[in-house]
């Protein structure tokens, strides 16, 4: 079964839940709700990466995440930190974190890779091509999966060449990074192509700007949102068909924040392949 990741971010700026985690002890009962409601994964994160995010100081974004990570991990939840810096993946393996999960791939901080080869923990590599304050600058492709495959793949072998074994390392197309609209389609449409690097692939689509796109102009005349803002519920149904698809191309986990919407998209799509098994 494709393992649901859920979303816990502890910063005051992230573009859907922004501000709302941002108190340690929410942040805990909101990690545990999401345990209730089927995540295996929880994802920490004390940085905003939305579009045009300012990095934070790596000692402010260990002071959020730390105390959150620790009351998880305690409870027995696996836990990853979201993190570009080599300092918070390190105190966040030692408060209990098992995977480090680097939207940079291991580029933006050149410590990363040696720290978490050391650490023990798993790595999750996302193509990257830039920092959030400058994201589309690099968003240019003559033929975007083969250099997001081959992106990837150098990815896979610094983190090698540093100490981290293969199967320690789990990869991510990088939704919304460095990828204008139509370009995450085309990411998503090359989804066999990633999982085929023989890695395990980490997707998250979860409410992102590209799906908001694609709904908006969809729908009744005067149905609210359809001029505007796309509602997060209708981003989270969208998300949840992504979580689908994504499940059906071979991925091993998909990062969400409705992990109950998730949860049951998942499951109505194991019933369709347990009753074809069946016959
Ligand atoms: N997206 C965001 C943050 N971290 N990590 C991985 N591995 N993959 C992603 O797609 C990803 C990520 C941005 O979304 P958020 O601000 O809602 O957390």
């Amino acid at each position: 079964m494709v393992r649901i990741m859920g979303i816990v971010n502890v910063t005051p700026d992230s573009f859907s839940d922004g501000g709302r985690y941002l108190d340690a002890d929410a942040a805990i009962a909101h990690g545990r709700a999401l345990r209730a409601a089927g995540a295996d994964l929880l994802d920490i994160g004390g940085e905003s990466t939305r579009p045009g995010a300012q990095r934070v100081d790596p000692a402010l974004e260990q002071e959020r995440v730390v105390p959150v990570i620790a009351a998880l991990a305690a409870e027995g939840a696996v836990i990853s930190i979201d993190t570009m810096n080599a300092s918070t993946a390190v105190a966040a393996v030692t408060a209990g974190a098992r995977i480090v999960n680097d939207v940079s791939g291991g580029l933006a901080d050149p410590e990363m890779l040696p720290a978490v080869a050391a650490s023990g923990a798993d790595i999750v590599l996302q193509h990257w091509r830039g920092p959030s304050a400058d994201m589309y600058a690099q968003a240019s492709y003559a033929d975007l999966a083969r250099e997001l495959v081959a992106e990837l793949e150098a990815r896979v072998a610094a983190a090698a060449a540093a100490g981290i074994s293969p199967d320690r390392v789990i990869v991510d197309p990088g939704i919304g990074f460095g990828k204008r609209g139509a370009q995450n389609w085309q990411a998503l449409h090359a989804l066999d192509r990633v999982v085929a690097l023989g890695a395990r692939v980490l997707v998250g689509t979860s409410r992102k700007g590209f799906l908001a796109e694609a709904l908006r102009g969809e729908g009744l005349r005067g149905e609210a949102g359809v001029a505007g803002e796309v509602s997060t519920q209708r981003r989270d149904l969208a998300t949840a068909v992504t979580s689908v698809l994504a499940a059906q191309a071979g991925v091993w986990a998909v990062r969400v924040h409705d992990v109950a919407a998730t949860r049951d998209a998942l499951t109505v799509w194991r019933h369709w392949n347990d009753a074809e098994d069946a016959t």
